[in-house]
C-alpha cells in the first residue's frame, strides 16, 4: 500500500494528543452513562460510518467569474485519487471515491482500480456529465441532453451514459448518478410534459442497461444553468421518475439543490417513507447551490438529516440503504482540508443523531409535550462527539487533528513540486 503521509508522523502525533483524547472520552463516556448511552457500542457504531469523496473536489474549485488555482493541484485522475487516499488515511471514514466522467477519463481502468487500491480506496458511484460539451463531440448539449428536442442528441447523451456504466463495472461501483442540466431559460421555450417524457424515455434505455445489482440515482436541482425551468427540479419530479423507471432507480438528495430555508429533512422523511431514497451529496449552502463545506453553515440541518436516517434504521425502514457522498468545490481553502473536516462533520451528525433519545421523544410527540420534544433533540446535537471521534480515528491508525497532522506533513509543498500549477480560468470545478 503507498502511504502518502509518513506513518510515523501520525503515531507522533497522536502519542502527544493521546494524554488529552482518553481524557475527554473518559468524560464523554461519563456523562453519556449517566444517559443510559454504552460509549463503547456507539463508538462501534460510528466507526462503521462512510462517506465517499467527490474525485472532482479535491482540485480547486471556481466561480463563473474566476477561479484561483491552488498550489500542488491534482493534474488528472491519478493524482486525485492520491489525495483521496491522503484524505482516507488521516480520517479513516472515507473509504471510496465517486468518480465523474469524461473528467475521469483514462484508458486503462484496471490500472485505474489497481492504483486506487494501492492508495486505500475503492470506487463509489459512476457521475455521468452531459451539462457540458467536450472537445470533439459531434452534437451540442447547449438545449439539452437527455430531454433534447433532437433525437441524435438524446442518443448521444444516453450513449455517454451507457459508457459510464461500463466504466463503472470496471471499477467495482454499484451505481450511476445521473443529474442534467437540461431545462429552460425562457418562458415557452420548451414543453413542459413533452421534455418530461423525453426524460423518461432516455432513461429508461439508460435503466435498462444496468447490471441487476445496480442502482440508478437521480439528482434533483432547483435551476442552474437553467434558469427559468428545470426537467427534474424538485423530489416531485425526481421521485415521479423513480417510480416509472422501477426499482433500481432512486432519488438522490443534494442539499445544495434547494431553495433557501426548505425543510430538507421532511423530504428526506418522505422518500424513505416511499422506499426510494438513493443518498445524499452533503455540502452546505446559504444562497444556492453554494456547494460550501458540510456543516459550515447550517450544521442543525445536517443533524435534522442524520436524526430521520437514524430514526429510519432503527425502526427498520424497508428497503433503506443510502449512499453517503460529499459533493463539495473549495474555491479558497486547500480541499483536501475542506473534505477531511466536511467528512468528519458529517459523522459528527451521525454520531450525534445516535444520542437522540428515541423512547423520550416519541412519548413527548404523542403528549404533545412540544417544548420538551424540541429539548430532546438539542440535548443530542449539543453533545460534543469530539473525543469518540478522534479515538475512532486514532484505533484505526488515522489522525487525531488530521488537520494539524496533514499540515505538520508538508504533503501540499512536495505536490507543489511536483505538480505545476494550473493557470487562473473560470469554472465550477
Ligand atoms: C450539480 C452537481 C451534480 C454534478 C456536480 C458536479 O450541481 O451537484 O452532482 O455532478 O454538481
Ligand atoms: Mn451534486
Ligand atoms: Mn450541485
Amino acid at each position: 500500500m503507498t502511504q502518502q503521509i509518513n506513518g510515523q508522523l501520525i503515531a507522533e502525533h497522536n502519542a502527544q494528543a493521546a494524554a488529552r483524547v482518553n481524557l475527554d472520552y473518559e468524560t464523554l463516556g461519563e456523562q453519556l452513562a449517566r444517559r443510559n448511552v454504552d460509549t463503547h457500542v456507539l463508538k462501534d457504531q460510528v466507526a462503521r460510518f462512510a462517506v465517499a469523496v467527490p474525485s472532482w473536489g479535491v482540485g480547486t474549485g471556481g466561480t463563473r467569474f474566476a477561479r484561483f488555482p491552488g498550489l500542488g493541484e491534482p493534474r488528472h485522475v491519478f493524482d486525485k485519487i492520491q489525495d483521496c487516499g491522503v484524505i482516507q488515511q488521516l480520517v479513516r471514514c472515507t473509504p471510496t471515491v465517486s468518480p465523474h466522467f469524461p473528467w475521469d477519463k483514462v484508458s486503462d481502468y484496471q490500472e485505474l482500480r489497481q492504483h486506487a487500491e494501492a492508495h486505500g480506496v475503492g470506487f463509489d458511484a459512476v457521475n455521468s456529465n452531459t451539462f457540458s460539451d467536450q472537445k470533439d463531440q459531434p452534437l451540442s448539449y447547449k438545449f439539452g441532453s437527455l430531454t433534447h428536442a433532437d433525437a441524435g442528441v438524446r442518443a448521444q447523451a444516453v450513449a455517454h451514459n451507457l459508457e459510464c456504466i461500463d466504466i463503472g463495472k470496471q471499477l467495482g461501483s454499484k451505481a450511476l448518478t445521473v443529474w442534467i442540466g437540461d431545462g429552460s431559460n425562457f418562458p415557452g421555450q420548451s414543453h413542459f410534459r413533452r421534455q418530461f417524457e423525453r426524460y423518461l424515455d432516455s432513461n429508461r434505455q439508460i435503466y435498462d442497461a444496468l447490471p441487476a445489482d445496480w442502482r440508478m440515482f437521480l439528482e434533483h436541482k432547483m435551476f442552474e444553468p437553467a434558469f427559468y425551468s428545470t426537467v427534474i427540479q424538485d423530489w416531485g419530479s425526481s421521485l415521479l421518475a423513480a417510480q416509472t423507471l422501477g426499482p433500481k432507480a432512486r432519488c438522490l438528495v443534494d442539499l445544495g439543490h434547494h431553495a433557501p430555508n426548505t425543510n430538507i429533512e421532511m423530504i428526506v422523511a418522505r422518500l424513505v417513507h416511499a422506499r426510494k431514497l438513493a443518498g445524499f451529496h452533503f455540502n452546505d449552502s446559504k444562497y444556492g447551490d453554494d456547494d460550501l463545506d458540510s456543516g459550515s453553515i447550517n450544521p442543525f440541518q445536517l443533524f435534522l438529516v442524520f436524526n430521520e436516517l437514524v430514526d429510519a434504521a432503527q425502526t427498520g425502514a424497508a428497503e433503506f440503504d443510502p449512499a453517503y457522498m460529499l459533493d463539495q468545490s473549495h474555491n479558497v481553502t486547500d480541499p483536501i482540508e475542506s473534505l477531511m473536516t466536511s467528512a468528519v462533520t458529517v459523522q459528527r451528525c451521525y454520531a450525534q443523531a445516535l444520542l437522540v433519545d428515541r423512547t423520550a421523544l416519541t412519548a413527548y410527540q404523542d403528549s404533545n409535550d412540544v417544548l420538551m420534544a424540541a429539548q430532546t433533540l438539542k440535548q443530542a446535537f449539543h453533545t460534543d462527539v469530539t473525543p469518540l471521534l478522534q479515538k475512532i480515528r486514532m484505533e484505526a491508525g488515522g489522525a487525531a487533528d488530521p488537520v494539524l497532522a496533514y499540515r505538520a506533513s508538508g504533503y501540499r509543498k512536495q505536490m507543489a513540486a511536483i505538480r505545476p500549477a494550473s493557470g487562473p480560468s473560470s469554472g465550477i470545478v
